[in-house]
């Protein structure tokens, strides 16, 4: 048996942390959990038959991808495996024209408010213009710089306050939007998250700090980031931090519908931790087998948030044959559609690196041109490769380091 290395995350929440769904599925109303019990109750069965679709639409969604990937016909893609209970569960507790700023990994989010896969697609096929209307789906676009969207987050929900109350009014007691500000456990050492949480708490602002601790930063595990479970960094803000279950729904839709509501009535910012596990690679770029045993992925499998939730819902009688059947029927249709998509995607329809180029700023710009004629040259480069016949072991004439003279 491989050695778990020093660090390794072991598959055992951190004392406290609010867990409904035991790991057979069935639900303990363990009392120390009772100031969110009440939001279970509102959890109609609807939406939990919802919250089972989105979960198995993303898990079908995301193995496409990481196909297309694979294929070549996308350039990169980022699997979320394994957290589609702790995005259903943020996501059901939110009203419909709250603001979700996600990172580059909440496909669910994304997709159960309307983004479509193609929208979705393109960004990761690495087309000239990609994203959604962000306005029509109140989810922001992906944000590759780690917690930058924390910033966007705060500043978007000290907007909202100040439409709603007016400057110089306190903003207790109003009924608003709330953000829901998505980060991970890596980006949680960023300064970014510390200035949100400080101005966040400075104002009262209504917003929900999101961290999915999924346990890996690429190859950095979250031990390395963080001595304790990161929701006790809140109280250093002077405001409340729970540690939630992440492989289980229902506790994750209730930690956070309180979270919302006391963002939502004025009570300010909440940090809701959703301790979870990144199934597969950090990104198709990525190797977990360097990092992490095959013992301790196992031990993570044995979570699963949709068996756990499956099991429940049939338990219940929420769930049965029919509508699994009818689900996973959509999922392989939606499926179908996001590869039929995906292969329609050319440089016609996608642009080309020449239009990146060309909307970067409204007017010319001297840098912009600059870098433009550097890359047209560096392409150049590749000319007599496309015409000359195939050399077998001949040398590359691709140029490495680009033309001389290219600009730092
Ligand atoms: C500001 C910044 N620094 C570094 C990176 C490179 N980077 C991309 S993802 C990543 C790890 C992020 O880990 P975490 O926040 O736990 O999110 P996860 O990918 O696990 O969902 C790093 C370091 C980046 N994108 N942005
Ligand atoms: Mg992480």
């Amino acid at each position: 048996m491989e050695q778990p290395r020093p660090g390794a995350p072991a598959a055992q929440l951190p004392e406290g942390a609010v867990s409904l769904l035991d790991r057979e599925g069935s639900l303990q109303r363990d009392e120390r959990f009772a100031r969110y019990l009440p939001y279970l109750d509102t959890l109609i069965e609807d939406r939990m038959r919802q919250m089972y679709r989105w979960m198995v639409t993303e898990r079908r969604l995301d193995r496409e991808a990481t196909s297309l990937q694979r294929q070549g016909q996308l350039a990169l893609w980022v699997p979320a495996i394994g957290q589609e209970g702790a995005q259903a569960g943020a996501l059901a507790a939110l009203h419909q024209d709250d603001w979700i700023f996600p990172t580059y990994r909440e496909h669910l989010m994304a997709l159960a408010r309307g983004v479509t896969p193609r929208q979705l697609l393109l960004l990761f096929r690495g087309a000239a213009h990609a994203g959604w209307d962000a306005e029509q789906h109140r989810v922001q676009p992906y944000t590759l710089v780690l917690a930058a969207q924390t910033l966007h987050a705060t500043g978007y929900a000290w907007g909202i306050a100040r439409d709603q109350a007016g400057w110089d009014q306190d903003r207790r007691a109003q009924d608003g939007q709330i953000t829901l500000a998505c980060y991970g456990d890596g980006a949680s050492s960023e300064g970014d998250v510390h200035e949100s949480m400080v101005f966040a708490a400075s104002y009262d602002l209504p917003v929900v700090f999101f961290c999915q601790n999924n346990h890996w930063a690429i190859s950095v595990p979250s031990s390395t980031q963080t001595r304790v479970p990161l929701a006790r960094r809140a109280a250093g803000y002077g405001f409340e931090g729970v540690t939630v279950d992440g492989n289980d729904p229902l506790a994750v839709y209730a930690v956070t519908a309180w979270a919302a509501e006391q963002a939502r009535t004025g009570a300010g910012p909440v940090l809701v931790e959703a301790d979870t596990y990144r199934v597969g690679a950090h990104t198709t770029a990525d190797d977990p087998t360097k990092y992490r045993t095959a013992e301790e992925e196992q031990a993570f499998a044995a979570l699963d948030p949709l068996t756990r939730f499956e099991t429940h819902l049939r338990a219940t009688g929420v769930l049965d044959d029919a509508f699994a059947a009818e689900v996973h029927d959509e999922a392989e249709q939606l499926a179908a559609q996001t590869r039929e998509a995906v292969l329609g995607m050319t440089p016609e329809t996608i642009g080309t690196l020449d239009d990146v180029f060309a909307h970067t700023y409204a007017e010319p710009h001297p840098l912009i041109e600059e870098e433009q004629a550097w890359h047209h040259q560096w392409q150049a480069g590749f000319a007599d490769l496309e015409s000359a016949p195939e050399v077998a072991g001949g040398e590359s004439t691709v140029p490495v380091d680009g033309p001389e003279g290219a600009p730092a």
